[in-house]
């Protein structure tokens, strides 16, 4: 709980890109008091005051600190972190990953000791794994603790959707699930535009199926995509703009049925791994795990999307034998 104890406390752990997005968004629809957390003190502080400064002009009334300090993070009611260093040329997937993870056990550490009753929003990439890494360093609550990344796909395979068929974004019913990456699912059964499956579509000649198949592969490209145009680091406004539904979700206790990466312990047939589904958030956190019927191409490409998360976290295990 914040210093004026009716509203609620939320630390951003990195203000980079995403967190300082996060930090603005937040402020913007005043859903509580920032604390924007980097060991590079300076730019928390330095963007917290910026935004703070932005309030006689919006019209926010909430407080906004920087810090390099835990202490200052205690008793958050959501924390999302964002720490972590891009790729950089040169560097593979195995060394990111060994960066990250110290990166994550420091994070893991320093909020369990001040905020273990927080909601906590993973968006450190590679995504799936960092937030399996984090439950298991902080021992906080499989339930308290989930992965940003299914919302974002999900985001992007609809506004590309809807860019093709001249139709507006909240007429198009559609998410993506499974690892963050280039074996993420989407499910095309499942996709709804103005009430008539994206199938009949394609039948009544309104989109192409290899119209459909190149949406498909530009969603899972999405943050290439990006990253190609900025040269220099990767998206975050529509990051940050997913990560703050989840934290709203759970804040209100709106009880949104979202695509995140969530523990499963029996779920979809997988054990002990964080993977991309549809959750419930509400005020308990990870209320409820959906069950979808997948069609058998959807559960084929799931299965795959599994297995290359338990790869990758079969790395991180070899990179940190605790894991
Ligand atoms: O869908 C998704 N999950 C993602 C994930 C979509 C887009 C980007 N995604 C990943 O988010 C990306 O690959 C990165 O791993 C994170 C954060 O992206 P951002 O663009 O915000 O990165 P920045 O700008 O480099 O910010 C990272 C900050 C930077 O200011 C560092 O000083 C800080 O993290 N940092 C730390 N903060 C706290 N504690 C520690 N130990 C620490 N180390 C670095």
């Amino acid at each position: 709980m914040s210093k004026y104890n009716m509203r609620k406390k939320i630390t951003l752990i990195g203000a980079g890109q995403i967190g300082g997005t996060l930090a603005h968004l937040i402020a913007l629809k005043k859903l509580g008091d920032v604390v924007l957390f980097d060991v590079a003190g300076g730019v928390a502080k330095g963007k917290a005051l910026d935004i703070a400064q932005s309030s006689p002009v919006e019209g926010f009334n909430i407080s906004l600190i920087g810090t390099d300090n835990y202490e200052d993070t205690k008793n958050s009611d959501v924390i999302i972190i964002t720490a972590g260093v891009p790729r950089k040329p040169g560097m593979t997937r195995d060394d990111l990953l060994g960066i990250n993870l110290k990166i994550i056990k420091e994070v893991a550490e320093g909020i369990k000791k001040t905020s273990p009753n927080a909601f906590v929003i993973c968006i450190t990439n590679p995504l799936d794994v960092i937030v399996m890494a984090l439950q298991k360093y902080s021992g906080l609550p499989k339930n308290k603790i989930v992965g940003m990344a299914g919302i974002l796909d999900s985001s992007r395979f609809i506004y590309f959707l809807s860019q093709e068929l001249e139709i507006s974004t909240d007429k198009i019913k559609s998410f993506v699930l499974g690892g963050h990456g280039d074996t993420m699912v989407a499910m095309l059964d499942s996709t709804e535009v103005d009430g008539k499956k994206i199938s009949q579509l394609v039948d009544e000649g309104k989109i192409s199926k290899a119209k459909l198949d190149e949406i498909v592969e530009r969603t899972k490209n999405g943050g290439a995509e990006i990253v190609k145009y900025l040269e220099k680091g990767s998206a975050y406004y529509a990051p940050a703009a997913s990560g703050v539904e989840m934290a709203e979700s759970y804040l209100k206790d709106l009880k949104k049925q979202l695509p995140c990466a969530a523990y499963l312990n029996g779920e979809y047939g997988v054990n002990d791994l964080y993977v991309g589904v549809p959750i419930i958030i509400g005020s308990k956190g990870v209320e409820r795990v959906v069950e979808l019927k997948l069609s058998k191409k959807e559960k084929q490409n799931f299965d795959h999307s599994i297995k290359a998360v338990q790869e990758l976290f079969n790395s991180a295990k070899k990179i940190d034998p605790s894991l």
